[in-house]
């Protein structure tokens, strides 16, 4: 800055950028402070909710966005309003978005900023810290394998530089050296807790070097230091030298949200920094290179308060969103793009022989094979084939970009998942064992399953979960997960028990264009063969099958528990005894009529899971069948459940868990009631 600078000097370029480029980024950092400033009136007045304020860091939103392409993504976080502002998007849609109205951004179901913008290249935050950050990873990889020299920029405070995504995102983008610039707008305070409680290291950007990647720490103030520091790091990146970690230094002049206050911040800390005020410290510049004058920065201002007090009126004038329940439902999923090709009974009869393995191996090559954006993604799924081989041969046949190794990282690479999807690849992502799909929880239940009720993404995703016991593989390798996710809205659950199935629910999955976990069973990897189809075929999501007609009574299950209802109706067969089984094989959608079809046939019902008895999805059905079968019922709803225990490692007392053990005495009581 060359402060003192007679007001009469007048330079065509400071840092190498036009008069009306200066200009134009003066109307960039002087709008979300506007707006700013009108939301904090709206507040006081109860207008407004909640309001993080970003005043006194527009520098680095501004300066980031401004130094970017337009289609360059971003992903911001709570206090940026300038990347939505410096990408122009529609106001009076982002006014109502954020004043809560009807016509904005999310039509009322979700706040201020979360909700992205396809056309703007705009992905919106959640609220859980550092989640989007390996979203920002696949977005990245989506432009390198499209061939695109995009370049994204994902937002983080420093506080969120201690959740684990924020470790696995700027790790994998090293690892894959993707053109990523995570940047770090340290305004010094994660809510109440100072920096010097968040981490231990003198500047966060120290830790680009154990990452093994370029990092920039400066001043986060200094509009065009921010501009030229990312454009460098943008550059950087669209040459392929991989990611940048940018700590930019500023400050929280205001509380953490506007009803928290600052009492816990030293007064001499927001005096020091005031004075370092980004829109004050930029003007003063312009004011003294004679770019603009005092007269066009006040007009500048008037006119952006007075349209800001108009589209204000406008929004305040729109109604409260409503809606039905229909149409809120209807955008949990996207429409599902799946074509049903089901095979044939005779395709099926003349099918070869295959194990579930080897059905879901097959099923995962055709996918890759009818659609080049398929992209696999998990640990030790390249070359090794994955710890129960279900991709071997894969890498070598599709190659290593679209059959990835990641770090041992489950929510990262989930993350990163959805960032391909959100650009139009369909990610799958194997989870090692089911078990560990615990760390990357939050990713599936509140990133992925929500993103299209929120703001209409489509979430093309498959995520392949070997599940299940009867292994000897002791309580962190034995679980069925499916109660965990069965409650959250926006994941469909598919729980193939036979090979031919294995591979159809997969391709199903492949093509329904919605986040589909897959459980797969590990104890019927190996153990269990069936016809399977060549080529390509689909089984419908959402279709139960009948693997056993009878008339005595039901048995309702999924997974490995149709082999254990076979293996009993087999046995009640020899008695004369005639159990229908049902297998379920969706659990989200459940296909309700078929179940009750055929309860109402029987007029009894056993429903069997493997995992414990207590909430687990069996609990769901029979609910449901206890009321809408409840006339055509002889007994009451029957449920086998494992024990409410963890699942234990010694085979012996396994097999006290099981369901299996109980199945036979249950359907009897059934039977007898
Ligand atoms: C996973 C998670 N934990 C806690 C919170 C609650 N929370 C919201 S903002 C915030 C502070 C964030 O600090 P920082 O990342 O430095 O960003 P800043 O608010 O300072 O911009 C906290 C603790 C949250 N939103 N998500």
């Amino acid at each position: 800055m060359s402060e003192g600078r007679p007001a009469s000097a007048v330079t065509d370029r400071v840092e190498g950028l036009s008069r009306d480029r200066l200009r134009e980024l003066h109307r960039m950092i002087l709008l979300p402070r506007l707006i700013e400033e009108k939301m904090l009136v709206l507040l006081r007045q109860g207008k407004l909710s909640k309001w993080f304020s970003g005043i006194g860091q527009e520098a680095i939103a501004v300066g980031v966005t401004a130094a970017l392409e337009p289609d360059d993504p971003i992903l911001p976080m709570h206090r940026n309003l300038g990347v939505f502002t410096g990408r122009s998007v529609d106001l009076p849609t982002l006014f109502r978005q954020l004043l809560g109205r009807d016509g904005g951004f999310t039509r009322g179901r979700d706040r201020t900023f979360h909700f992205g913008h396809v056309e703007k290249h705009i992905v919106g935050m959640i609220s859980h810290l550092g989640a989007m950050l390996p979203v920002a990873d696949g977005l990245a990889l989506a432009a390198r394998l499209k061939g695109e020299r995009r370049v994204v920029a994902a937002f983080t405070g420093d506080g969120a530089t201690s959740e684990g995504d924020f470790h696995e995102a700027v790790n994998l983008a090293a690892v894959w050296r993707l053109p990523v610039l995570f940047v770090i707008e340290n305004n010094q305070y994660g809510l109440s807790t100072p920096v010097s409680e968040q981490y231990a290291c003198k500047d966060l950007a120290d830790r680009g070097s154990g990452y093994g990647i370029a990092a920039v720490v400066a001043d986060g103030n200094n509009l065009l230091g921010v501009y030229r520091i990312v454009s460098e790091a943008a550059e950087r990146a669209r040459r392929g030298e991989g990611p940048t970690l940018l700590e930019f230094k500023t400050f929280r002049i205001r509380g953490h949200e506007e009803a928290s206050g600052t009492d816990y911040v030293p007064p001499a800390l927001i005096e020091e920094w005031s004075r370092k005020d980004p829109v004050v410290g930029f003007e003063t510049l312009l004011l003294n290179e004679g770019i603009l004058s005092a007269a066009e920065r006040e007009a500048a201002a008037q006119e952006i308060r007075n349209r800001v007090d108009a589209l204000v009126t406008e929004a305040l004038a729109a109604p409260e969103p409503t809606s039905s329940a229909a149409a809120e439902l209807a955008d949990v999923f996207a429409p599902s793009l799946l074509h049903p090709a089901e095979p044939g009974p005779e395709t099926k009869a003349a099918a070869p022989e295959r194990r579930y393995l080897d059905a879901i191996r097959d099923g995962l090559g055709v996918a890759m094979k009818r659609n080049a954006r398929v992209v696999l993604m998990g640990q030790d799924i390249a070359e090794y084939g994955g710890v129960f081989k279900a991709t071997q041969g894969l890498a070598e046949e599709f190659g290593k970009e679209r059959v990835r190794n990641t770090p041992i990282i489950e929510s990262g690479a989930i993350g990163a998942a959805l960032g391909l999807a959100l650009e139009g690849f369909v990610p799958m992502v194997e989870m090692q064992f089911g078990d560990f799909i615990t760390c990357a929880f939050n990713q599936i239940v509140n990133n992925v399953a929500k993103t299209h009720y929120r703001w209409r993404a489509r979430v093309p995703m498959v995520i392949r979960v070997p599940v299940g016991g009867g292994v000897g593989a002791g309580p962190f390798h034995s679980q069925n997960v499916e109660s965990w996710f069965t409650g959250v809205a926006g994941l469909k659950v598919v729980a193939p028990a036979t090979p031919c199935d294995a591979k159809g629910l997969l391709l199903a999955a492949f093509e329904d264009g919605n986040p589909v976990l897959y459980l797969e069973h590990k104890l019927l990897y190996r153990s269990l063969k069936g016809p399977v189809p060549e080529g390509h075929y689909t089984i419908p999501i959402g279709r139960a099958h009948i693997a056993r007609e009878g008339d005595a009574a039901t048995v309702v299950t999924y997974g490995v528990g149709v082999s254990w209802a076979l293996e009993e109706a087999a046995a009640q067969a020899a008695r004369g005894t005639r159990i229908e089984v049902v297998d379920l094989r969706s659990l989200i959608p459940w296909d309700r009529e078929s179940v009750l079809a055929s309860v109402r046939k029987t007029g009894r019902v056993l429903v069997l899971y493997e995992a414990p008895l207590t909430g687990g999805f069996g609990a769901e059905l029979a609910t449901v069948l206890g009321r809408e079968a409840f006339d055509s019922l002889d007994a009451p709803v029957a449920r086998v459940g494992g024990l409410d225990t963890p699942v234990p490692f010694s085979r012996r007392l396994e097999e006290t868990y099981s369901a299996k053990g109980r199945l036979a005495g249950a359907l009897e009581e059934l039977l007898a009631y």
